[in-house]
């Protein structure tokens, strides 16, 4: 690429892309104050360069002239019934958005208040150091975010096995012989809760030093295409293929449980509960045939080293989290937990430092329960399965002020529809995003933050699960023309406190930071333990409050300076210092110091997981319905949110309904014609896309869609509207160990619809 002659005024930054959980590093060239141009670090310590079609639209989203600078207010609706908003100065948006509190909260408790996070927390630095606060000072337990329906049972499967939702052991993608990738699509998604940028590049290499890649999907992804084996399940069945594999294992002893004698007593035992997952029975479940199954175990075996990986396919079916631990057990069984080439914990930077006795008080969940179906908290959430339920359905405790942060759950999460209603019926709406959408139309009050480029970056929550430890911090690339993320987070906590519209946020920051400081010195293992905290509080770094925060983390974690008592360790200035990000080394065993189970071992054997795996051989005798549907990601697409950007939508509208050529025949559908797809819950029409790439049973709507709702401000994504998959998804069936959401596998009956006939409202499937 030639490049036009630089201008004086022109400047490099790198920072790490935030839009997904690859953490690709950019390099950033800024021109006469504004972006020239976003390319892959080459330097970067870990993305070498990579950049996805997504990485270089930072720029457009920057430059929208739909995402929102200044704060909305709702001021009733027009003549069609669109909510109308103005933009109002910040005082004045505060102002309102206390009233609103101290009225719901006045006339229908605290209870009555509730709060929804989306996706992009994960990547925001201010939510990782400023929502716990937030939370806390809402007093409510009314917590939902888009972690049910995503990756919940994950968490809920590591909790109760090793003691801690967060010890998610990752593959160990560069080193490993055998990569199984199950309801997974990399080289789509990037990856997830596997951060590895340039995840396809990795696969490839792999490939290249013989390794082979496995890929279970019922659909032929991009990953299925490069796959050396592809296996196509029936979707929301591969707890009992997994559970097929195990059982072989054990019956051909080749199950290598020594490794694991002294952390995983039990796994020995768990062959007597695997007995009837035959090959055969399996076989007949899944559509898998049975020597398929026993030639994954044969393999996983044979394979000096071998790491199995399961993402969205295996956690939003009705057994995500039973999935997520038999997936966990084939790790075991197989030798590869925890040693280098297998499934392994990362060290991020910013953890705390617990010493190396495994032990702990362990994992508790239920300790409430939604009110309208019972379903347990976990985690402190509860399932968003149960929101519009816990709007609509009148009693004592129902949601009447809902906040949402960086969310959008009308086209993120099951029955979007009646989601839609609820909030339209709720007596109060905050919402903390950048965009007027069909979520935050039901707002009174739009508080946006600044753009990614406004504010400093480091990946908290995603180093958790890295396949190399790394660390990298990135400051803004411009000053940002508003409050920060963590000041609006740190006012709502102090408005939610009921300190009123004028509170100061720094009350805030500087409670967070200090309890921070003062539970790190009271930590024996912690490197300042012992410490006096005013001594350290007056040593902290950093430009902003997350900063601040972030400062402390890093440097009381296990690489960290401790504030002087390893001098060689790091700290924010370190970081500043490392543009292209610090490379910690790769993974190393962690057990079993990692576990935090109260019995110090890994509990291959808690009940839940007996009991899940007793409901599981139950169905093994049952039908399967005749038609289901699966999602899809689309690799120029980001959830919901990123259908704004020019760049991103160019060319047809992607939001088919995939459709197998003999359903197709038989259903009398045509390529490029329109389907009303029905479910139990809602319809939907949809262009069809006749293709082989998903089998005859299966049909895929990407979801995000359906940007046609009046009100919104997103003048391209409404010229793309596509539709709402989850219009379809069904919110009465949940993995009950986690409440997570059934995104795959929802039975639906698909028709032919006439361009001139209007979507039924709702009608059963056969
Ligand atoms: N059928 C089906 N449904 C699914 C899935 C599926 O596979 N199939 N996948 C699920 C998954 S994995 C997820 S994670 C969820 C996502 O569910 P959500 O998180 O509810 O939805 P997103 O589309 O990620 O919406 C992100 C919101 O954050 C806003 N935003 C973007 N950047 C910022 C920022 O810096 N600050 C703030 N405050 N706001 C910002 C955007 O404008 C948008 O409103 O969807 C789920 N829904
Ligand atoms: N381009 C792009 N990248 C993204 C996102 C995006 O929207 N677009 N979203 C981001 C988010 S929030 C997340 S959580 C990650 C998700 O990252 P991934 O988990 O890699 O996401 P998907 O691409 O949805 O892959 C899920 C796969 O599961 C398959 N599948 C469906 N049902 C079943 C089943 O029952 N069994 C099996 N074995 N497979 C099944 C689908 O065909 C699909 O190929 O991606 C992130 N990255
Ligand atoms: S893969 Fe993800 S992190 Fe990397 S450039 Fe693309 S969107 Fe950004
Ligand atoms: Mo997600």
């Amino acid at each position: 690429m030639t490049d036009a002659p630089a201008s004086p005024d022109e400047r490099i930054a790198y920072r790490t892309c935030p839009l997904c959980e690859a953490t690709c590093g950019l390099e950033i060239t800024v021109r006469d104050g504004r972006v020239h141009r976003i390319r892959g670090d080459r330097d970067d310590v870990f993305s070498h360069g990579f950049i996805c079609p997504k990485g270089s639209t930072l720029q457009h989203l920057h430059e929208d002239p739909d995402r929102l600078r200044r704060p909305l207010v709702r001021r009733g609706v027009d003549a069609d019934g669109a909510p109308v908003f103005e933009e109002v100065d910040w005082d004045e948006a505060w102002r309102i958005v206390a009233e609103r509190f101290a009225a719901v909260r006045d006339a229908h408790g605290a209870d009555a208040v509730a709060l929804y996070l989306g996706n992009p927390n994960a990547h925001l630095l201010a939510s990782g150091t400023h929502m716990r606060a937030l939370i806390r000072s809402m007093g409510s337990r009314k917590l939902f975010s888009a972690s049910t329906v995503d990756q919940m049972p994950r968490h809920v499967a590591s909790g109760h096995l090793y003691g801690d939702p967060v010890a998610i052991p990752v593959p160990d993608l560069d080193r490993t012989d055998m990569l199984v990738v199950i309801g997974a699509d990399p080289y789509t998604s990037n990856g997830s809760v596997c951060t590895a940028p340039g995840f396809p590049d990795r696969i490839e290499a792999m490939q290249a030093r013989g390794g082979t890649l496995w890929v279970i999907d019922p659909r032929r992804s991009r990953t299925a295409q490069q796959a050396d084996v592809h296996l196509r399940p029936r979707p929301g069945t591969d707890a009992v293929l997994l559970a097929a594999v195990v059982r072989h294992l054990f019956a051909t002893g080749t199950a290598r449980t020594g490794r694991l004698a002294a952390a995983a007593p039990d796994l020995d035992r768990v062959a007597a509960f695997v007995e009837p997952f035959t090959p055969e029975a399996a076989a007949r479940v899944t559509g898998v045939a049975a020597a398929d199954i026993t030639a994954l175990a044969d393999a996983l075996v044979a394979a000096p080293t071998a790491a199995v990986y399961g993402r969205i396919g295996t956690n939003t079916v009705e057994f995500g989290t039973l999935t997520a631990w038999l997936i966990d057990v084939v790790n075991m069984c197989t030798g590869n937990v925890d040693r280098p080439g297998g499934v392994m914990f990362a060290r991020p930077a910013a953890e705390r430092c617990r010493g190396d006795r495994p032990g702990g008080r362990g994992y508790r969940v239920g300790r409430w329960t939604s009110r309208v179906n019972g379903r347990p908290e976990v985690q402190g959430e509860l399932p968003v399965a149960d929101l519009a339920d816990e709007i609509l359905v009148p009693g004592e405790g129902r949601i009447r002020l809902l906040v949402t942060v960086a969310g959008n759950p009308v086209l993120s999460c099951p029955d979007g529809e009646r989601l839609d209603e609820a909030l339209a019926s709720l007596d109060a709406m905050i919402a903390v995003d950048i965009y007027l959408n069909e979520t935050t139309r039901h707002a009174d009050v739009i508080l946006p933050p600044p753009s990614s480029l406004e504010k400093s970056h480091y990946d908290l929550a995603l180093y958790q699960f890295h396949v190399r430890n790394v660390a990298h911090w990135s400051p803004p690339v411009f000053p940002p023309s508003g409050p920060l993320e963590e000041d609006i987070l740190a006012k709502l906590a102090a408005i939610a406190a009921g300190l009123g519209p004028d509170a100061d946020p720094a009350l805030v920051h500087d409670q967070i930071l200090r309890s921070l400081v003062e539970a790190e010195v009271a930590n024996e293992h912690s490197p300042i333990a012992g410490r006096d905290p005013d001594e350290i509080l007056a040593a902290v770094d950093g430009d902003t409050p997350a900063d601040r925060v972030l400062d402390v983390l890093v440097r009381t974690g296990p690489y960290g300076d401790g504030f002087g008592a390893r001098p060689d360790g790091l700290s924010l200035a370190v970081l500043a210092a490392h543009p292209h990000g610090v490379d910690l080394g790769p993974l190393e065993p962690r057990l079993p110091g990692r576990l935090r189970t109260p019995s110090g071992v890994i509990e291959v054997l808690a009940d839940p997981f007996v009991t899940e795996l007793a409901r599981l051989a139950q169905r093994l005798d049952h039908e399967p319905p005749p038609l289901v549907l699966i999602g899809r990601r689309q690799l120029r697409s980001n959830n919901s949110w990123m259908h704004n950007l020019e760049v991103l939508v160019r060319g047809s509208n992607r939001c088919t309904l995939q459709v197998n050529p003999a359903d197709a025949e038989r259903l009398g559908l045509v390529d490029g014609g329109d389907a009303e797809v029905r479910s139990r819950v809602g319809a939907v029409r949809a262009p069809v896309e006749i293709t082989d790439d998903v089998p005859p049973g299966v049909v895929s709507l990407p979801h995000g869609w359906g940007h046609d709702r009046p009100g919104t401000r997103l003048g391209v994504a409404r010229a793309h509207a596509g539709v709402n998959s989850n219009r379809l998804t069904d919110p009465a069936i949940v993995d009950p160990l986690s409440g997570n959401a059934v995104l795959n596998g929802i039975p639906v009956e698909v028709v032919p619809a006439p361009a001139d006939t209007p979507v039924s409202a709702a009608s059963a499937p056969a």
